[in-house]
């Protein structure tokens, strides 16, 4: 169509989103636009086709993704970013972290397909820093874990960002946006103070945003979460997105084990001789019976 543009989604405000092309050199020009049906399908980081409409465009088309990161329970679907080569899953030693929420954040992050990897922030709280190093040892066997405060400068998270595009996602008042204005010169992303009575954040970033970082890399900040429905990946690719499981899987003496209380389970079997945290299967079962009550 004549006058259709190519550019990627660099904020995405519900159904509202702000594109920009890409030129030899570098960025182009930014386009307000908007989608054509009621519904959205577009996240941030996501390639799109723009017909001229007024002063913006229309989004007439999605590209292909290489990857897609969202949660959805029964009723709706949320995106969070698309064509990220890495997930980084943020959570601080103050506010504490609901496991569970850490967990499913890890999960969707493996099922997108992407190198996953957790940030322990605020290690600066030095008097918290020990307890919370311990008490993310249990992912050990999931995932790399870096530590840093984005505070004093954040240099420790540079090299493992150099040539992805990674995207910044965790519950509210850990720090990712923190992280992004120590990282990207000038982005002035909004910070929000953490509430000491309800120990968490405050939600301060509302919607997400793509941040260059050099020619070859990219941060998205995203919007503190406080659920992750995992409709998404569903209750038989569970196992698969918890990676200690992965050699033992296809081991179990049924082909449909659940590894709930079937015998000869290979994943149980394995997490009783200590290959991994038992913890692992703890989460497992959880996510499971909240998929499949059973
Ligand atoms: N002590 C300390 N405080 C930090 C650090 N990083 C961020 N903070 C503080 O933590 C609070 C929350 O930071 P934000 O960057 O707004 O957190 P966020 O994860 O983006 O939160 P949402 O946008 O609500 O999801 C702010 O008061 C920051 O100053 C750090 O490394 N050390
Ligand atoms: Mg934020
Ligand atoms: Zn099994």
């Amino acid at each position: 169509m004549a006058g259709t543009r190519r550019a990627r989604i660099v904020a995405a405000y519900g159904r509202r989103f702000t594109a920009e092309t890409q030129d030899d050199d570098g960025p182009g020009e930014r386009i307000d636009c908007v989608t054509r049906g009621k519904r959205g399908g577009v996240a941030c980081g996501d390639w799109v086709d723009i017909a001229p409409a007024g002063d913006g465009g229309v989004i007439e088309r999605v590209l292909e993704r290489t990857s897609l990161l969202y949660r959805a329970d029964a009723v709706q679907e949320k995106l969070i970013a698309a064509n990220v080569t890495q997930a980084l899953v943020m959570v601080a030693t103050w506010p504490g972290w609901d496991e569970d929420l850490l967990v499913r954040c890890l999960v969707a992050a493996e099922h997108a397909g992407v190198q996953v990897r957790l940030l322990l922030n605020k290690i600066d709280l030095a008097d918290r820093r020990a307890g919370a190093r311990k008490a993310l040892a249990v992912f050990e066997g999931a995932c790399a874990i870096t530590e840093l405060s984005a505070l004093d400068g954040a240099d420790a998270v540079r090299p493992l960002l150099a040539g992805q595009v990674s995207v910044l996602v965790g519950p509210s008042g850990v720090g990712k946006s923190s992280l992004v204005n120590a990282l990207v010169a000038g982005a002035d992303a909004a910070t929000g103070q953490v509430s000491v009575a309800l120990d968490s954040g405050r939600h301060t970033t509302t919607h997400a945003r793509f941040y260059h970082l050099d020619a070859q890399s990219a941060l998205i900040d995203s919007p503190g979460m406080q659920v992750f429905g995992m409709h998404a990946v569903g209750a038989d690719a569970l196992d698969a997105q918890f990676p200690e499981f992965r050699p033992y899987l296809g081991k179990c003496r049924f082909r449909d084990c659940r590894h709930l209380q079937e015998p000869d389970c290979a994943v149980r079997a394995a997490a009783e001789d200590g290959a991994f945290a038992a913890v692992r299967l703890t989460h497992y079962v959880r996510i499971r019976r909240s998929l499949s009550p059973s």
